[in-house]
């Protein structure tokens, strides 16, 4: 089986490309990636003379025609990925997100090729924080953010590729990722390497905005079983039961990490920012059969504190110009 994965030199892609060479022999791998700020080839060194990678854009028809040409199954992860980024400047959101799904899809038409398309539970908006309700299939859509109307916008052209021209497509929509190789202007790599460089972290307003975190294994190992047994056509929900406030996140990384609990600032809110986000993942559980294995939080954080102490290499060199960026809004 050959098969495609864009943006695999992210975060979520990179630790896809492990976790597929590690348990799913029968894959060989190329990665389509732009290396963008986001990108970073280190992220598959461990695997570098067991995958072919490709520089180039997946907005680029050319190129992805040929690659979705000698592919059996494409796992689309390729994006402009960050809300804050979104607001400073939507632009390559739109490219990206937008006009390189469709160049995927495109592809993935002409050559008769299985594609899966990976999406955010944002596209939903956000839920009150007193209200039982999670996220189903069902949901409205109802994106807040450039980025994540952008992540809207890319799943309905999927599912109009699916009705129209009867593509072999399915979709998720994944909660908060963890875990390593996260770039350092995300949440938790943020805190966690504010505090391994002696600076205090930073929560936006007062911190009660609700996130569903999933370690980044557990979406990977849910992807993987909607390759093998996911029906085409549909959506399927991702989400590991992990509801936290920021505050309570934040605390927990200053417990971990031996720091009292009021070091950190309390910085400018975002914009528009969504209150709680929260997963059913019913479906993918029943039908499926999947289930998460990093079901301790807190174990997760520590392991992937652990991985940031031990890789500073890794993320030392963008650490300063994410925070000059971050302290030129107030935040
Ligand atoms: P990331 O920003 O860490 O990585 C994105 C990767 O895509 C980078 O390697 C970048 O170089 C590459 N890329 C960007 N533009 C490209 C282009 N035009 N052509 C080819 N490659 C390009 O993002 P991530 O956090 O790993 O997210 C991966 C996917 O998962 C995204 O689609 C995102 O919307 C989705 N997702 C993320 C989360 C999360 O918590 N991080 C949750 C749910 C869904
Ligand atoms: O310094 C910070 N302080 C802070 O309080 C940062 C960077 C964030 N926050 C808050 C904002 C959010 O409520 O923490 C929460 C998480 O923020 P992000 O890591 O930026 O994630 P979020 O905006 O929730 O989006 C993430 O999950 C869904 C990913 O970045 C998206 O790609 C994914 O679709």
């Amino acid at each position: 089986m050959r098969m495609l994965v864009t943006g695999g030199a992210g975060f979520i892609g990179a630790n896809f490309v492990h976790q597929t060479l590690r348990e799913h022999p029968e894959f060989s791998v190329v990665v389509l990636d732009a290396l963008t700020y986001a990108g970073n080839e280190a992220s598959l060194a461990p695997v570098r003379d067991d995958i072919e990678f490709v520089h180039g854009s997946v907005a680029d028809a050319e190129l992805v025609d040929r690659l979705v040409g000698r592919s059996d199954v494409v796992v689309h992860f390729a994006a402009e990925s960050h809300n804050d980024n979104s607001l400073r400047d939507p632009s390559p959101f739109l490219q990206t997100n937008i006009v390189g799904t469709f160049t995927l899809l495109e592809a993935v038409r002409k050559h008769g090729v299985r594609y899966h398309h990976i999406s955010t539970d944002e596209v939903y908006g956000d839920l009150e924080l007193d209200d039982p309700a999670k996220f189903t299939p069902e949901t409205p859509y109802n994106p807040s953010s450039p980025y994540s109307s952008t992540k809207a916008g890319s799943d309905l052209l999927v599912r109009a590729w699916v009705r129209s021209f009867g593509i072999h497509a399915t979709i998720s929509n994944c909660s908060n990722n963890y875990g390593p190789y996260q770039h350092v202007e995300k949440f938790i790599p943020r805190q966690v390497t504010n505090v391994l460089s002696g600076l205090r972290p930073k929560l936006y307003g007062a911190g009660e905005n609700v996130r569903d975190w999933i370690h980044v294994d557990d979406h990977n190992s849910a992807v993987h079983a909607i390759l093998d047994r996911g029906r085409s056509g549909e959506t399927y929900l991702i989400g590991a039961e992990g509801e936290k406030n920021n505050r309570e996140v934040l605390g927990l990384i200053l417990e971990l990490t031996g720091q009292p609990a009021d070091a950190f600032d309390s910085v400018t809110d975002r914009v528009g920012h969504d209150l709680r986000y929260a997963i059913d993942a019913t479906k993918l559980r029943t039908e499926l059969g999947w289930t998460p294995r990093y079901t301790d939080f807190r174990d997760g954080l520590a392991a992937t504190i652990d991985w940031y102490r031990a890789n500073e290499a890794w993320w030392r060199p963008l650490k300063d110009g994410v925070e000059a960026t971050y302290a030129a809004q107030g935040q």
